[in-house]
């Protein structure tokens, strides 16, 4: 078994959730936010079989899209950057896929 954690943009969040319901997959919203920019990101737990992480991967990649947001100032220089606003690219999702050792419903 594995667990996919997948960070996506808040307003992907839903539509990522009903699709991976319509297909049969149990998911875990988690109200998180990013290191970098500060702002609120969606965490999402999905646990699921190994041969099934590929789908979780592509609904995950099929509704979420990449944006660009523009980094104010305070920001950038408390990362130790130039003062320079710069746009950065976020997402569409970063997705890590974890081992899990045991899973029970008790
Ligand atoms: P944030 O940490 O708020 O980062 C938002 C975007 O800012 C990142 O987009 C990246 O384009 C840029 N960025 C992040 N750290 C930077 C830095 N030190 N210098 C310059 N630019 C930087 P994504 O890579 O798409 O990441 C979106 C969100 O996913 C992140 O929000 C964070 O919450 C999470 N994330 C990304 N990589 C991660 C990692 N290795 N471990 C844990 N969380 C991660």
């Amino acid at each position: 078994m594995k667990m996919v954690l997948a960070i996506v943009n808040k307003e992907d969040s839903r539509k990522t959730q009903a699709a991976l319901n319509k297909e049969g997959f149990t998911s875990t919203k988690l109200a998180t936010t990013g290191g970098f920019l500060m702002t609120s990101n969606v965490t999402l737990l999905i646990g699921t079989e190994e041969d099934r992480v590929d789908t979780v991967l592509s609904i995950v990649e099929h509704n979420c899209k990449k944006r660009t947001q523009i980094v104010p100032n305070t920001i950038h220089s408390a990362a130790g950057l130039s003062d320079n606003p710069v746009s950065v690219c976020v997402g569409g999702a970063t997705v890590f896929v974890i081992p899990v050792d045991r899973f029970e419903r008790l």
